[in-house]
């Protein structure tokens, strides 16, 4: 009979550690699908964040280079240009790439780095207990924020997919979410080309996935993407936020050589 379901090769016998309804774990399949699907699992290295995929390497079998907080693009970025030929991607949650990781991640999307970013919004900072992120709502209640988020004093939630959009290395970034068989049919075509505007040397590219904390939510998993897909939507859209990878002529490597020869 012909199989039409299994495990990813790219994905480990190992039991997640995750909480029950956590997109974690459902998007790490999917990026071990892809990497399955365009036969790169000997050429790939991920960057895993500080957060609950801090242990990411136990679940994806490919190379992975642990960073510290927010400092994934930037490792990511020194195992790229060592390397160019790896396929590099660092996966992210909000708490590490929209606040300390802020930084390294706006430069490297404008220098135009070849690598893919995977970054996991779920409005909290889950491993340390569910206080206020940057993507954090207006009104939405966490440890630090019991009364709710409140502009005056936390400012507004931050759109990092819109930031980098308007980066001028930045050649596809798309927002998707994991609430439904649709969605996350979606989030693979997604992750896929970002994987591939990498691999033909576009440029930077990213995935924000909207996901959920069901424990720091303090929701069931059902009512916690009836959430995403009834709330957080409406703040976040789900779209594509910027796609340049059919007029993009490339990164001119040439033109980069000529220039240090001269030096
Ligand atoms: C420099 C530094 N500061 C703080 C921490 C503590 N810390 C570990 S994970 C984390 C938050 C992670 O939240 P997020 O990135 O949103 O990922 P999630 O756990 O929600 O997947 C923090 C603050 C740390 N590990 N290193
Ligand atoms: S705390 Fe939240 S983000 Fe972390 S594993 Fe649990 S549900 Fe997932």
């Amino acid at each position: 009979m012909k199989q039409v379901f299994k495990r990813p090769d790219a994905l480990k016998d190992n039991i997640f550690h995750y909480c029950p309804g956590c997109g974690h774990s459902v998007i790490h399949r999917l990026v071990a699908e892809v990497i399955d699907e365009l036969g790169i699992r000997g050429k790939t290295v991920g960057v895993p964040p500080a957060g609950c995929a801090v242990l990411a390497y136990n679940y994806l079998d490919v190379d992975m280079g642990e960073a510290p907080h927010g400092r994934a693009v930037a490792v990511a970025t020194g195992i790229k240009r060592c390397r160019p030929d790896l396929v590099v991607f660092t996966y992210q949650g909000d708490g590490d790439i929209a606040a300390i990781g802020t930084a390294e991640t706006v430069h490297a999307a404008n220098r135009g780095e070849r690598l893919t970013v995977i970054f996991v919004n779920n409005g909290c900072y889950g491993m340390t207990g569910g206080q206020m992120a940057p993507t954090t709502l207006l009104g939405q209640i966490t440890t630090t924020t019991p009364g709710g988020r409140i502009q005056l004093r936390d400012g507004f939630p931050v759109d990092l997919s819109q930031m980098l959009a308007v980066a001028g290395g930045s050649v596809y970034i798309e927002r998707t979410a994991v609430t439904s068989p649709k969605n996350i049919i979606k989030t693979k075509k997604a992750i896929k080309k970002a994987f591939k505007a990498q691999m033909d040397n576009l440029g930077f590219s990213m995935v924000e996935i909207l996901s959920a904390c069901p424990t720091n939510w303090k929701l069931s998993p059902v009512d916690s993407c009836k959430r995403i897909e009834e709330e957080v939507v409406k703040h976040y859209p789900l779209m594509v936020i910027k796609d340049t990878t059919g007029t993009h002529s490339g990164a001119d490597e040439g033109a980069y050589r000529r220039n240090m020869d001269k030096r």
